[in-house]
């Protein structure tokens, strides 16, 4: 199995990235914004309740991403392999994902993690904001709370990826395929 996870602030590049990946190497995508997304769409009480948290651009609590992350997984067996976009936001989440790995009997392979400075993340969440119609997108006051969050909660889990020699940083600013290429440059090394 290849398992990845692609890594950055709101607005970084995952989403669009993440597409691209799953289809050149077959891989099975979990984004926990999109699943967050899928269950307020359906009006599940997890989705009432994540979309709290959403809608302030807070992250939703541990225990309710990672439940979501395990049942994910259950559900796709026999995948070439994981994209995880978005997720592990926490130390608390990449200790979890470990975990989920080791008893399905594989691991993290890779960390790609895709570097944009603020003001540029900011311009992509306002313009997403008025095309998607994603209300944590429209309120620059709440971007920055996200971007905020980001920095304080999220970092650190490179960290947790660096010191297990898995990270690997990537410009995220250009052409859509040319960092696409170079995310795949990092990848073709693990297969
Ligand atoms: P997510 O859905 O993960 O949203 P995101 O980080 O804002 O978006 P992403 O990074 O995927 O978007 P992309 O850059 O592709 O999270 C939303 C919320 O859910 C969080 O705030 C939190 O509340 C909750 N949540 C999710 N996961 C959680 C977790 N694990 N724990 C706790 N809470 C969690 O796209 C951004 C824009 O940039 C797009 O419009 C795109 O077209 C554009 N873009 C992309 N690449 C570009 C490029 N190269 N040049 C120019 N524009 C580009």
């Amino acid at each position: 199995m290849l398992n990845i996870v692609l890594f950055g602030p709101p607005g970084a590049g995952k989403g669009t990235q993440s597409e691209k990946l799953i289809n050149k190497y077959n891989l099975t995508h979990i984004s926990t914004g999109d699943l967050f997304r899928k269950h307020i769409g359906e009006g599940t009480e997890l989705g009432r309740t994540a979309q709290k948290f959403m809608d302030e651009g807070n992250l939703v609590p541990d225990e309710i991403v990672i439940g979501m992350v395990d049942d994910k997984i259950l559900s796709t067996p026999g995948t070439a392999g994981f994209i995880f976009d978005g997720f592990p936001r926490t130390i608390a989440q990449a200790e979890a994902l470990d975990a989920l790995m080791q008893k399905n009997g594989t691991q993290i392979d890779t960390m790609l993690a895709l570097e944009v400075p603020e003001e540029e993340l900011i311009k992509r969440l306002l313009n997403r904001g008025i095309t998607s119609g994603r209300t944590d997108d429209q309120d620059e006051a709440k971007i920055k709370n996200r971007l905020g969050v980001y920095n304080k909660e999220t970092t650190p889990v490179a960290n947790y990826y660096n010191n297990q020699g898995k990270l690997n940083p990537i410009y995220g600013v250009g052409s859509i395929d040319e960092i696409f290429n170079n995310l795949s440059n990092v990848i073709d090394k693990h297969i």
